[in-house]
């Protein structure tokens, strides 16, 4: 017999999302979210100028550049605005103890900066709260395709305001595709990541490389990615989108099996039936 599972409609939804946020009391999730649509309404305008910058032999970037750096004061302005106790750790701002020393903001105000570079719309903003040690709240906003990524610890995560998010079902490695990062430059991993390749390709159904690694976590935590890895990476890279997954029901965890993900800079995640494949065949020695 087949299953018909009717699908919830989408007011329903967004009743039990409100509900959610009554309960939990999100206030800090609240100016997160109000800080990335700020930032990003300034790099989308920053962005269709790149676009028009192609032509020129010197490229966009030194524009690219004050993009950056002008979305990272515009969250700056906005998260230490609302929580100035708090501290900070920016990829452009480098990290500053708070008043507060078991909070922090971990926010990375361009992610995927090659491909804002290039005119490739698929980039994003990253915002973690990180409560003593541990990520409590995460944003990952593309504002180019205004999907707002959000989670909060145990109140699961979310796709603007209306859509749950779940981690893929499938539970065969033939039908999974996996996100991963490739090291730019001469970089130490070349040959680990070349090696990952070659055992994972022949396993799965596909391999994809995005280029921002806060929208690979994301995209695993909305069930469009069956897992993602990636070596050498910085906190801003994953801090939000760890949590995504977290509450979207996946597993993460760093590539050496007990490794602190922050520490190493590496993670390797999947929804839970892939998960030990996935880890078995990149982490065989
Ligand atoms: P970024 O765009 O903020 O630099 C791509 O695999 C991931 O690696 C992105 O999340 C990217 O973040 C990160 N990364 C860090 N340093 C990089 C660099 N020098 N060049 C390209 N990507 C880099
Ligand atoms: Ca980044």
């Amino acid at each position: 017999m087949a299953l018909h599972i009717a699908p919830v409609p989408a007011y329903r939804a967004r009743l039990t999302f409100r509900r959610m946020l009554a309960m939990q009391g999100s206030a800090n999730l609240n100016i997160m979210i109000k800080a990335a649509r700020k930032a990003g309404r300034s790099l989308v305008k920053d962005f269709r100028e790149v676009e028009n910058l192609q032509v020129s032999s010197k490229g966009p970037g030194d524009f690219v550049s004050k993009a950056d750096i002008a979305a990272e004061q515009i969250l700056k302005d906005e998260l230490m605005g609302a929580r100035p106790t708090y501290g900070w750790l920016g990829e452009e701002g480098g990290e500053e103890e708070g008043q507060d020393p078991t909070r922090r903001w971990i926010v990375d105000p361009l992610d995927g900066t090659t491909n804002f570079l290039h005119g490739l719309p698929h980039w994003s903003i990253s915002i973690a709260l990180e409560h003593k040690g541990e990520v409590v709240a995460g944003v990952v906003y593309d504002a180019a395709k205004d999907e707002m990524f959000f989670a909060e610890k145990g109140a699961g995560a979310w796709l603007n305001d209306s859509q749950r998010l779940r981690v893929s079902g499938r539970r065969h490695m033939v039908d999974a595709v996996f996100a991963t990062g490739v090291p730019f430059g001469a970089k130490k991993t070349l040959p680990a990541t070349i090696r990952d390749l070659s055992r994972l390709m022949p396993q799965c159904a596909g391999i994809r490389r995005f280029g921002s690694a806060a929208l690979d976590l994301a995209y695993v935590a909305a069930g469009r990615f069956d897992g993602y890895w990636e070596r050498e990476l910085s906190p801003w890279d994953m801090a939000a989108g760890l949590l995504l997954v977290r509450e979207a029901g996946g597993l993460v965890e760093a590539m050496r099996e007990g490794d602190d993900i922050f520490g190493s800079g590496s993670i390797l995640c999947a929804n839970e039936p892939l998960f030990g494949g996935l880890a078995r065949t990149l982490r065989e020695v």
